[in-house]
């Protein structure tokens, strides 16, 4: 009953939610509706930004009215622990409400469904599941982050028709156009971190910023096995923005700011894998990597990254010494290709954005 209504408004919790995104890690995104038994909205709130109030609180406080036999929709389950604030489901069963719709059981062990349990058995209807492959869609982060407890790690690249992010000389600018470069900027607001080579840093000498207004800068992390790049480099500066050498090195003469993680090598590289076990102890959420050929491959090997964001420009440079997205696999066989699933294609102007998961 009602689900076309209800899924209506999932959608607009989602909305609300995404609003914040960049600004509630390690928390998730949360949007809430509170409405009537006619489906006119009586107010919204959402999760604004990391140890602000949830978003069920800030519906009910800027509601005008009696909130008694009122539903809410949240798309994730209201919350049942004494946190930075208290409980959420005690707040919805004290005001009244006679419903309660959300998207996802909350993976957080300090919840997990005895918020749910809560407001159930102080007689209040709820309903678990509405849209809730989209509500997990949008906060893929948290909820790797709760149940693997892991960081999400998404690689972005941009290439040409032909897969090459470069000539051999290292050219690449620019490969794809403005639009794409703004949904870069985008998505350097949302992720925690961005990571990239040494390699990179010589090469291009990025300043790994965002430049999205009213964006925010994310963590920047090198990972530089053996101390190559220079304490000089833009994504050194010193902005107030924190800064993550991933090295096999003990020695650095790198400023203060900089915080060095000494890894193990495997390879001769450092070991991914213990490099992000290691950022994501340093509470470091998500991950986008923005590297070349070479990491791409060597994080795809490791079977680190959940997503691939690829910007793909009408143009075909065809030269094969020109660098690939993803550098070094050697395959005879079409059967052992990655395959990316739930894949959606987005066009901006000239190019094709193509975002999948990667399925180990
Ligand atoms: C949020 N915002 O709107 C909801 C959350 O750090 P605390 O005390 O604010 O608690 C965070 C936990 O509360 C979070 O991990 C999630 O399990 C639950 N719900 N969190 O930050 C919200 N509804
Ligand atoms: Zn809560």
């Amino acid at each position: 009953m009602f689900e076309k209504e209800y899924k209506k408004l999932m959608r607009r919790c989602n909305a609300l939610a995404k609003k914040s995104e960049g600004h509630t890690s390690p928390n998730p995104l949360v949007g809430a509706v509170i409405f009537d038994d006619d489906f006119r909205i009586i107010s919204e709130g959402r999760h604004e930004y990391y140890g602000g109030n949830h978003a069920e609180r800030n519906a009910v406080l800027s509601a005008k009215e009696d909130l008694k036999g009122k539903s809410i929709i949240v798309n994730l389950e209201p919350c049942s622990h004494h946190g930075k604030t208290p409980p959420c489901a005690d707040m919805l069963i004290e005001k009244g409400f006679k419903r309660v719709i959300c998207g996802l059981v909350d993976p957080n062990p300090e919840v997990a469904g005895q918020g749910i349990e809560r407001l159930k058995k102080a007689g209040i209807e709820v309903i678990v599941g509405v849209l809730e492959d989209e509500c997990r869609e949008l906060n893929k982060i948290f909820l790797k982050n709760q149940i693997k407890k892991e960081v999400y790690i998404a690689i972005k690249t941009a290439t040409t028709l032909d897969g090459k992010i470069a000539t051999k000389t290292g050219n690449s600018k620019w490969i794809t156009d403005e639009k794409s470069r703004a949904q870069v900027q985008k998505l350097r607001n949302k992720y925690d971190a961005i990571l990239t080579s040494s390699k990179t840093v010589l090469a291009d000498n990025p300043s790994l910023t965002c430049r999205m207004r009213g964006g925010r800068n994310p963590v920047r992390v090198i990972v530089d096995t053996n101390l190559s790049t220079s304490p000089e480099a833009k994504v050194y500066n010193n902005d107030g923005t924190r800064v993550i050498v991933l090295t096999s090195k003990k020695n650095s003469n790198f400023p203060s700011h900089v915080e060095i993680v000494v890894c193990p090598s495997k390879n001769g590289h450092v070991d991914l894998k213990y490099a992000m076990q290691k950022l994501f102890e340093m509470k470091i959420r998500s991950v986008l990597v923005e590297a070349g050929g070479t990491l791409n491959k060597a994080f795809i090997e490791e079977q680190l990254p959940d997503e691939l964001i690829q910007f793909i420009a009408p143009k075909i440079l065809g030269d094969k010494a020109g660098i690939n997205c993803v550098e070094g696999f050697k395959r005879d066989e079409i059967s052992s290709c990655n395959n990316l699933t739930m894949v959606s294609t987005k066009i901006l102007k000239n190019d094709i954005m193509v975002v999948g998961k990667f399925k180990f």
